[in-house]
């Protein structure tokens, strides 16, 4: 595969696997909307901002994504666009639907019309498990979601699958529980963690957080993303899972990151405060409570490991810390 158009290319995982494709030779178009904010920030961080060739796209427009196609002439598309706060898709269940469920139809459609022989990659969800039916996850476990936002991704998946057995197209669905980087998205819990604990530390401002009970399989981008490409690089399309096999609570996490930082604390509650000085560091506020919670996630990615060789590199303990010292570098 020598062109690739990645559609979400301005987010946290279009970042990392642009990264990624580039240093193969690929050649990477990004699939970029108009916007008045700073969006390249994760790709001029990486210094790569100019080796990407931008192309208007935005995946509620068919039209848009069809001369898109026809422009770039991809020979796959990796499909990471997402309205992908899961918290939002309840404000906006409409919006979140068009782009998580019926963008997918449209950028599948617009392949069978252009080129059936592009191959795509649509960036499904560990989310479509929701109230789970089964501990572990795998490609098997019965999906049960929560959310818009699970539930349009459930759209996205079976299309994508429809599309396989229905044209023959080459479409795989990468079923992937969450992973995180310094490149996370802020309102994301880690990352909300993590700038926050840097914050923190020069303020007495607390991190304001709902459900800390929630408990979440937390991998690195950087892996996630050689696993994207592992599953279009093999011969045969299939949907994989991609996850660590482990599961901690979002109390944990901040635990973790409260030990990496030397900081003694104590629970009153769920509100959580500094030992030696009283100073608050968590609070919780209601309005991030979800009107429906994905209690428990733990996925089991052996498919992945043993027909495509998947290997992550990084664990918990290595992501908290590439998180913790990137945001102590921006904000502390
Ligand atoms: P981000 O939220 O960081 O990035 C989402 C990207 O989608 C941004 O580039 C955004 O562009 C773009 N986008 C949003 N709406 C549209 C639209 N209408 N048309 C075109 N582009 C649009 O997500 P991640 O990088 O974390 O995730 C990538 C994909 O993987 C998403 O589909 C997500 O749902 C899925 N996923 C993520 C997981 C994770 O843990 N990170 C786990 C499982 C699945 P803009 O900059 O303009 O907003
Ligand atoms: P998630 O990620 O919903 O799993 O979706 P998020 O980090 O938003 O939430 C994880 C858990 O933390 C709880 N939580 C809070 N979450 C946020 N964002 N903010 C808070 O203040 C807070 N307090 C507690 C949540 O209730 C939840 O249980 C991510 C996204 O990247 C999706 O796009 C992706 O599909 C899934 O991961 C896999």
């Amino acid at each position: 595969m020598k062109t690739a158009l990645v559609t979400g290319i301005t987010g946290q995982d279009g970042a990392y696997l642009a990264k990624s494709l580039l240093k193969k030779g690929i050649k990477v178009y990004g699939g970029e909307r108009r916007t008045t904010t700073n969006k390249y920030w994760r790709l001029d961080e990486m210094g790569i901002t100019d080796d990407i060739e931008f192309v208007e796209l935005d995946v509620i427009d068919q039209a848009n994504i069809r001369r898109a196609i026809e422009k770039t002439k991809p020979d796959v598309v990796y499909n990471l666009a997402a309205q992908s706060f899961v918290a939002l898709s309840f404000e906006q269940p409409e919006l979140a639907t068009l782009i998580d469920g019926v963008g997918v139809l449209r950028i599948l459609e617009s392949i069978r019309q252009v080129n059936p022989k592009i191959k795509f990659y649509q960036a499904s969800t560990s989310e479509m498990y929701g109230k789970v039916k089964k501990i572990p996850q795998n490609e098997f476990t019965t999906f049960n979601p929560r959310s818009p936002y699970g539930v349009a991704k459930l759209y996205g998946h079976h299309i994508t699958k429809n599309y396989r057995e229905s044209y023959n197209i080459f479409g795989c669905s990468g079923i992937l529980f969450n992973h995180e980087s310094p490149f996370r998205g802020e309102d994301f819990i880690t990352r909300k963690i993590t700038k926050g604990l840097a914050i923190w530390k020069k303020t007495d401002k607390p991190i304001v957080l709902g459900n800390i009970h929630a408990k979440r399989d937390w991998g690195h981008a950087e892996d996630y993303v050689d696993g994207m490409q592992l599953i279009m690089n093999y011969d045969k399309p299939d949907d994989y899972v991609l996850a660590t096999g482990k599961t901690h609570t979002v109390k944990e996490f901040l635990e973790k990151c409260l030990k990496y930082l030397n900081i003694e604390y104590a629970w009153s509650g769920d509100e959580c405060f500094d030992y030696k000085t009283n100073k608050q560091i968590i609070k919780i506020d209601r309005k991030h409570f979800r009107p429906a919670e994905v209690d428990v996630l733990q996925g089991d990615a052996t498919r992945a490991k043993q027909i495509l060789g998947w290997q992550p590199k990084h664990d918990l303990d290595s992501l908290i810390k590439d998180m913790l010292e990137a945001d102590l570098r921006r904000y502390g």
